[in-house]
């Protein structure tokens, strides 16, 4: 039995790569010597559990991937300067193992910065509190840290034997992401950043080539790459033409907010754009995601659910999420029926009809791929291609591995929809298995952290909790006719007390962070009040320009008297507290 099984294991660990380096020419990555269509699908190792890795892989590669992609979370593997952690959710060397030990490729996005819907877009926190640093910009404390972090990491990769170059399975890396968006923000140090970083990464000596998606002016050889919805639409392309043309985040869905709803994309329409893409000489495709999985623990960024991307061909379980995942099955398979021919022929396009397009490509020994466009949104078009009449269903692309055959068309969804069961396993209802716990309302008196202003939320706490008080007392000077408190924050969640008596809630949303609380309150006139304001955040910021400069937490304070009458404690003696001070949480009892 245990020879089966040695003979088994050494059988599945696929030779994918013989240690050339991985090149690129404007058609494709070269692996081995050979260029190559990929179809690449997200799957974030700490986003499931170490258990679920192997059957997510073999899913991904059942549904016709080559490559499975994901960042890798700087905030998880060095929660303290001189502190790693790649243990359990978070043991990268396991999951990239287990990809090669599957036969796949991977694309390894360390960012380090990585936006993601992740707390903090990736960073630690503890680089808040780094003295003058500016984070991803010119910035030479940033700039220590992030070569500290990215080395690192790429000294573990080299020191397993991970990169294609060393017979590894990872063919890619990425640095920096998505930083176009922001680059204006940090003006003439913007552009000496990018190229800083792509000279750092370059220097690392992977022998593999390494992109920024979205970053039009990537410094050679680092390739930029599209991220979005329509990146056969919308992509500019590649800024060289030595450069493949690349899409590194294709869509499948949206993350979901609090409020929010599910962001529902169809099968056919993943499809077109992707067919589009190879159509228009793409070479490669990521699924954005794959597998979305859950947002464990305090890891989702400001008001992001703990389900990320639910309705991907994976759902948030690592379950087949049909129509999707077998219709992309077979849009792959159709790809590879003709992937050579795509990658050696050459390729032309000319129009068929007003909306209609045929993208033809033809090798010298005569073999043809074709693809043939209906870009009508609303009627089915009859077209002829090489002496053969087509119908094509409205917003459709058809492909012709052979230029004769249609094999597959991405609005035809064969395969049948599913839907997810759920069944009772244990039920929590009787009254003796719950406890209850009040938490203590800290009053002005009972607290340690003292200031004379408002703290901001995430500075107060260093992100060791999501909550913090906010205490006061005082005493009205007069009497004050029909009290309201008004309350202003800038994120996420604020609830009031009054003399240890619940006076209100209020909240802001992902899109409207500020908020405003404000309620009738009845103030003790012969004794001193306590206010105390639970300021509570629901993940922390993931993206845009100076991240270390955000303010979260309350900004004014004040009651209004009827009258002119008015107490404002913007500059007043306050008392801090973070976290609950009761450490129970709610315990089952079996
Ligand atoms: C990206 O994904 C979206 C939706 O998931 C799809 O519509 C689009 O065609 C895809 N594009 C590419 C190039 O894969
Ligand atoms: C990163 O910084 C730590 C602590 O300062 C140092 O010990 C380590 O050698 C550095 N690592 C790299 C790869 O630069
Ligand atoms: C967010 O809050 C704003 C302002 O209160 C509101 O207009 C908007 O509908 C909210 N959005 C969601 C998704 O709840
Ligand atoms: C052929 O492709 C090029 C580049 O995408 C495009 O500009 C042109 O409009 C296409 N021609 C037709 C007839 O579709
Ligand atoms: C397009 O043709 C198919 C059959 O090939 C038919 O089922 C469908 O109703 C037609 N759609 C439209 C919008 O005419
Ligand atoms: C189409 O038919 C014409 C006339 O029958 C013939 O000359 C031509 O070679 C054919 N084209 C193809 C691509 O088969
Ligand atoms: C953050 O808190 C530290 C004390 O931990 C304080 O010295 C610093 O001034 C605060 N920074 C900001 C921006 O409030
Ligand atoms: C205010 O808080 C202090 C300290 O906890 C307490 O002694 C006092 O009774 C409180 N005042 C009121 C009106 O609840
Ligand atoms: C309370 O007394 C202080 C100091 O005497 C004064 O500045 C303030 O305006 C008074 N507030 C009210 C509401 O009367
Ligand atoms: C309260 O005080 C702060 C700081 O002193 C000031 O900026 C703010 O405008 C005041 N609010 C009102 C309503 O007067």
């Amino acid at each position: 039995m245990v020879w089966y099984w040695l003979a088994f294991v050494v059988a599945t660990i696929a030779e994918c790569c013989i240690g050339e380096d991985v090149t690129y020419d404007g058609r494709s990555l070269i692996i081995d010597g050979q260029r190559k269509i990929l179809l690449s699908g997200s799957i974030h190792y700490p986003r499931s559990t170490p258990e679920m890795w192997p059957s997510l892989i073999a899913k991904a590669k059942e549904g016709g991937l080559d490559v499975i992609q994901t960042y890798v979370f700087w905030n998880l593997h060095q929660p303290q300067p001189t502190q790693y952690d790649f243990s359990g959710r978070y043991d990268l060397v396991k999951f990239i193992k287990e990809i090669q030990a599957q036969g796949l490729y991977a694309c390894l996005r360390i960012g380090p910065y990585i936006e993601s819907e992740w707390t903090y877009g990736g960073f630690p926190f503890w680089l808040h509190d780094v003295p003058g640093i500016v984070y991803r910009s010119d910035n030479e404390p940033f700039k220590l840290y992030m070569r500290n972090f990215t080395t690192k990491i790429v000294n573990i990769m080299k020191s397993e034997g991970l990169y294609a170059s060393q017979g590894g399975p990872i063919i890619l890396t990425q640095i920096e992401n998505e930083y176009q968006n922001v680059e204006a923000a940090f003006q003439e140090k913007g552009p000496s950043y990018v190229r800083w970083a792509a000279k750092m990464a370059v220097d690392l000596q992977t022998g593999v080539p390494w992109v920024m998606c979205k970053q039009s002016d990537a410094p050679d050889p680092v390739i930029n790459t599209c991220n979005g919805m329509k990146c056969g639409e919308t992509f500019g392309g590649p800024n060289s033409p030595n450069k493949p043309s690349m899409w590194t985040e294709n869509w499948t869905s949206f993350y979901q907010v609090y409020g929010g709803e599910p962001y529902i994309r169809s099968a056919q329409d993943i499809a077109f754009h992707v067919t589009l893409f190879i159509a228009k000489s793409g070479s490669y495709v990521n699924y954005y995601m794959y597998h979305g999985g859950t947002n464990f623990g305090r890891t989702a960024s400001a008001y992001v659910i703990t389900a990320y991307y639910d309705l991907a061909p994976l759902d948030e379980y690592g379950l087949i999420r049909q129509p999707k995942w077998g219709h992309l099955r077979e849009l792959h398979a159709s790809i590879k029926l003709c992937s050579t021919t795509l990658l050696q022929g050459e390729q032309t396009n000319f129009s068929l009809g007003p909306l209609q397009q045929a993208y033809v490509f033809e090798e010298e020994t005569g073999e043809c791929a074709a693809f043939l466009v209906n870009g009508d949104e609303k009627v089915n078009a009859t077209v002829r291609f090489r002496n053969m009449t087509y119908d094509l269903l409205p917003k459709s692309i058809s492909i012709l591995p052979d230029c004769e055959n249609i094999v597959f068309n991405t609005a035809k969804v064969l395969t049948n929809g599913n839907i997810r069961h759920t069944s009772t396993r244990q039920k929590f209802d009787a009254a003796h298995r719950w406890e209850e716990f009040r938490d203590v309302i800290p009053n002005f008196l009972d607290t340690y952290i003292k200031s004379n202003t408002l703290l901001e939320h995430m500075n107060a706490t260093k992100d060791r909790s999501d909550y913090l008080w906010y205490t006061l007392s005082f005493q009205p000077n007069s009497s004050c006719s029909g009290p309201v408190l008004h309350v202003d924050s800038r994120g996420h969640v604020a609830h009031a007390f009054l003399n240890n008596a619940y006076v209100g809630a209020a909240h802001g949303n992902h899109s409207i962070k500020e908020f405003t609380l404000e309620n009738p309150i009845f103030l003790n006139v012969d004794e001193k009040n306590n206010i105390s304001i639970l300021s509570v955040m629901v993940g922390l910021p993931d993206s845009g320009a100076f991240l270390e400069r955000r303010y979260a937490g309350l900004t004014e304070v004040i009651i209004r008297c009827s009258g002119n009458e008015l107490y404002n404690f913007s500059k007043f003696s306050w008392g801090y507290q973070v976290n609950l001070r009761t450490n129970h949480f709610l315990t089952i009892i079996y």
